[in-house]
């Protein structure tokens, strides 16, 4: 007998359609986060769906510029994607629920609704959207002065659909505060990224510049959708061969595609690039052959890159060469850069991530000490990259010093996107709280409420030049950042340095709900894991000011014990734990490195009593019976913080469970599995600290404290073998 004679044609007919079926649920549900928050499914909500319907009909943009184009193309495909029909592009306003997008420049109809005034209000990149009547006619604008801010404006529209706003009334104005939102890659030239936990680069420099991949487009629509319009596409810790012809060729294909999203390209510079590609004898920034060498290569680089934005250098810190090398300051070496940049608009993003520990003072004072005298010198078209703390993107620091401290000197600040010291893409941690705090840090440097964002954002002392940059933690892994929720810190970022007084929540609601669903219950249990995820994490690693305690090289686990090798690479430099108590001493009777906040910041800071709890180790070395605010005592207090950590990471989980129904499978497995990850490592995070405390502290752990699982030895051999990017 045989197959066809067994079944049926009926039978036949019935179990394709069933396979098909079946197939095509399974391409529905899949999702493996690849397409960020801009998914345009269509809304599931009928009422929604049916008042957007109403709204909206058809859409027209006029003009037909590469930056126009892709609004074009974004519009068309997030409006059909969510309407869940073809919204078409049409040429008149006859009828209601149009969509009309554009310039006064470039649309004859825009210009005729007499908005300039208006526009010239929202500065360069700024963007209207309104609703009104046009000829008996409702429409809805989106208008700007540049391309760019239509496509701003575009993507903020879709925003407003893909989060569920009514769009029967509004009256939205924007613009960016920042001027320069750029990311950092730490990408090397072999595709290995510095602190890169969501696999290889996503640039492929050996099939660059002829294969381009469809990855490099979305990269770009990504970021456009969140206002960033610039990239430095290698790593601070630089290679000279980045400069070559060769790869500058390379460069100008990427740049190529970016142009069309208003995103630069910048490029890190090697300060010792003249000896190493030049074959110069010397880098020394006042020699003449080498400012004669970087204005020619300068030269060349605008040749092939046209609009390229400039360099990032990060000169005398961890190894890299630079202009101390010549007794030469960082001023000079910033500003022969900023020479030869100067006649093609090019800027220099000079960092301030300098310390040596050949300088006998606290690390946390030397970027200050080195940069203050300096200020006034800078050309202007240079910024100093600063750090959101003086020491390195830990889970919790104060804000750097140098904030405040040059009014005379362009500063942007530097977050840390990728999380080298928050879990790399295993923890969930939602690092908008984190810059937040910074932001909205009081500097006094001006009197109350001199903030780092109004410093950052020329307010203050009326910095010509801004910029916020974010070191990225975007990879080759499908969905980018391996971690699903890694997604929010770029997106998070992202909105910040366009509105740096946005606050993590309003960022949070609208990231989950273009990215997990709209379902208000669902929303605000998956809100309420993300806002307290990084004080979840700075109790499980450090608290109560405690900083650079993990494992030496890789910075995943902890290393509280870590004491060898180079001295300010080594734990016991941050902590300081003897038989009288714990802490870096850095008040007046210290390192004295309060003495680099303002008045009344310092004396905050300075005083035990009014230094905040969340500092205290930071800022003071303090002993073991210390009657901390609660009553308990700092061994039983730094217990209980560390427990706290393990406790939320456990209520991180049971919210998530609760989720199940309303997460795409793929997702949701995901975060589950990491999160019990990262409840396993926030328990070797809380185990393997409090246990070699107690070698110092001598005292037993608290009542109810659950007790650690294993001996000291265990968690100071414990190998990582499971964490992406981790040896
Ligand atoms: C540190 C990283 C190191 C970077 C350095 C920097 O450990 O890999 O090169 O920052 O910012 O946090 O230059």
């Amino acid at each position: 007998m045989t197959f066809p004679e067994k079944i049926s044609a009926g039978k036949l007919a019935c179990f394709l359609f069933l396979l098909l079926a079946l197939i095509q649920k399974e391409n529905l549900l899949a999702e493996n986060g690849y397409r960020l928050w801009l998914r345009y499914d269509k809304i599931d909500n009928s009422s929604i769906l049916n008042s957007y319907d109403k709204s909206i009909t058809g859409w027209i943009i006029e003009g037909n510029t590469p930056v126009l184009n892709s609004a074009a193309s974004e519009l068309q495909e997030g409006l059909s994607g969510l309407l869940g029909k073809t919204i078409s592009r049409v040429t008149t306003l006859k009828r209601n629920g149009i969509i009309l997008a554009g310039t006064p420049g470039t649309s004859r109809l825009i210009s005729n609704l007499k908005l300039d005034a208006t526009l010239a209000g929202l500065g360069n990149e700024g963007f209207l959207i309104t609703d009104t009547v046009f000829e008996k006619k409702k429409i809805i604008i989106i208008a700007s002065k540049s391309d760019l801010g239509v496509l701003y404006g575009t993507f903020h529209f879709l925003r407003l659909l893909q989060t569920r706003q009514d769009i029967s009334h509004f009256d939205i104005r924007s613009s960016p505060k920042i001027m320069i939102r750029i990311l950092d890659h730490w990408d090397n030239l072999d595709r290995s990224v510095e602190r890169g936990y969501a696999g290889l680069s996503i640039w492929n420099w050996n099939s660059l510049p002829d294969s381009i991949s469809k990855r490099y487009i979305d990269y770009a629509r990504a970021n456009a959708s969140i206002g960033i319009n610039a990239t430095v596409l290698t790593n601070v810790n630089a290679n000279s061969l980045a400069l070559t012809r060769e790869y500058l060729v390379k460069v100008a294909s990427l740049a190529d595609i970016f142009r069309k999203y208003g995103i630069k390209v910048y490029l890190t510079a090697r300060f010792s690039s003249p000896v190493e590609i030049g074959k110069l004898k010397t880098a020394d920034p006042l020699d003449p052959s080498v400012i004669d060498w970087w204005k020619n290569k300068v030269d060349e680089i605008y040749s092939i890159i046209p609009d390229f934005g400039g360099l990032l250098v990060k000169a005398n810190s961890e190894g890299q060469p630079g202009p101390q090398t010549y007794n030469r300051t960082h001023a000079d070496g910033a500003n022969m850069l900023a020479d030869a940049l100067a006649p093609h608009k090019g800027i220099v993003m000079w960092r301030a991530f300098v310390y040596d520990n050949n300088v006998p003072d606290d690390r946390a004072k030397q970027a200050y000490n080195e940069f203050v005298p300096l200020d006034g010198k800078f050309r202007k078209n240079v910024l100093v990259q600063v750090k959101n703390g003086p020491v390195d993107f830990q889970p919790r620091e104060p804000f750097h010093p140098l904030f405040g401290a040059m009014p005379g000197t362009q500063v942007m600040p530097e977050f840390q996107i990728t999380q080298e010291y928050l879990g790399g893409s295993v923890h969930l941690v939602f690092l908008a709280p984190l810059f937040e705090e910074c932001l909205k840090s009081d500097t006094w440097s001006k009197g109350a409420g001199s903030t780092v964002a109004k410093i950052i954002d020329g307010t203050l002392y009326g910095q010509q030049l801004t910029g916020m940059a974010g070191v990225s933690n975007i990879g080759s892994a499908d969905n980018w950042t391996g971690h699903p929720f890694a997604q929010a810190n770029w997106y998070a970022f992202g909105r910040l340095a366009w509105d740096p007084y946005m606050n993590s929540t309003d960022i949070a609601s609208e990231w989950i709900r273009m990215t997990f669903t709209n379902n208000s219950s669902a929303v605000g249990r998956i809100l309420g894991i993300m806002l307290s995820s990084r004080e979840a994490t700075v109790n499980y690693m450090t608290p109560l000011g405690l900083h650079h305690i993990m494992y030496y090289g890789h910075h995943y686990g902890p290393g509280p014990w870590v004491n060898t090798g180079r001295k300010d690479w080594t734990s016991v430099y941050y902590h300081r734990a003897d038989s009288i108590g714990l802490g870096f001493d850095r008040s007046t009777t210290g390192s004295n490195a309060v003495s680099q906040y303002f008045p009344a910041v310092r004396e905050i800071f300075n005083n035990i009593e009014s230094c905040p709890e969340n500092l205290f180790l930071w800022f003071h070395h303090v002993p073991w019976d210390y009657k901390m605010r609660s009553g308990r005592t700092l061994w039983e207090e730094l217990c209980r913080k560390y427990d706290d950590g393990i406790r939320s990471v456990r209520r991180f989980r049971s919210d998530w469970d609760s989720l199940r129904d309303e997460i795409d499978p793929e997702r949701f497995e995901k975060v589950k599995t990491l999160l019990a990850m990262q409840e396993r490592d926030a328990r070797i995070w809380r185990d393997g600290c409090l246990l070699y405390f107690q070698t110092f502290s001598k005292k037993p752990f608290p009542a109810g404290f659950e007790k650690p699982e294993h001996k000291l030895d265990y968690y100071m051999n414990y190998k990582y073998t499971d964490i992406p990017g981790i040896k």
